[in-house]
């Protein structure tokens, strides 16, 4: 198995809670390493953009305003199998089903504010990476 990145996204009800360190610990137990973190506050324009391919999708605008709701931290994850990882310790998308000991489960209010964002593959986790980061803003 290769050592591979990934991109992970603190979401705003977890920063407005102050569950960064919380879920970074959980990450950083999962075998991820964090190369690379900041906190932003998200504009309009940049959260679209982020989940354009959910955009005919009915909870579009209403995730839109949830992500721009407050500060969120965009971190690149670095591990073996990195998207793997940082999905099976993020859990389900619905918290309801995701397995016990899961950040999602752990933490995430609803559907929709469930505290963590994962890339779901090593393409998008590039384009993910580029969306938010400089190459010379990861350090590994
Ligand atoms: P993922 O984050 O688990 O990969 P996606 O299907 O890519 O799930 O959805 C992106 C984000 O959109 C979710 O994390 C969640 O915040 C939100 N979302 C997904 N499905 C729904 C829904 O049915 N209602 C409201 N928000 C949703």
């Amino acid at each position: 198995m290769a050592v591979t990145r990934t991109f992970s996204i603190i979401k705003p009800d977890a920063t407005r809670r102050n569950l960064t360190g919380a879920i970074t610990k959980m990450l950083e137990d999962a075998g991820l390493r964090v190369v690379a973190s900041k906190r932003i506050q998200m504009t309009k324009e940049q959260a679209e953009g982020f989940y354009a391919v959910h955009s005919e999708r009915p909870f579009f605008n209403d995730l839109v305003s949830f992500m721009i709701s407050g500060p969120v931290v965009v971190q690149v994850l670095e591990g073996e199998d990195a998207v793997k990882a940082n999905r099976d310790v993020m859990g389900a998308t619905n918290p309801a089903d995701a397995a016990e000991g899961t950040i999602r489960k752990t933490f995430a209010e609803s559907i929709e504010a469930n505290s963590a964002h994962g890339s779901d593959s090593d393409e998008n986790a590039a384009i993910e990476i580029a969306y938010f980061f400089k190459p010379e803003e990861i350090v590994g």
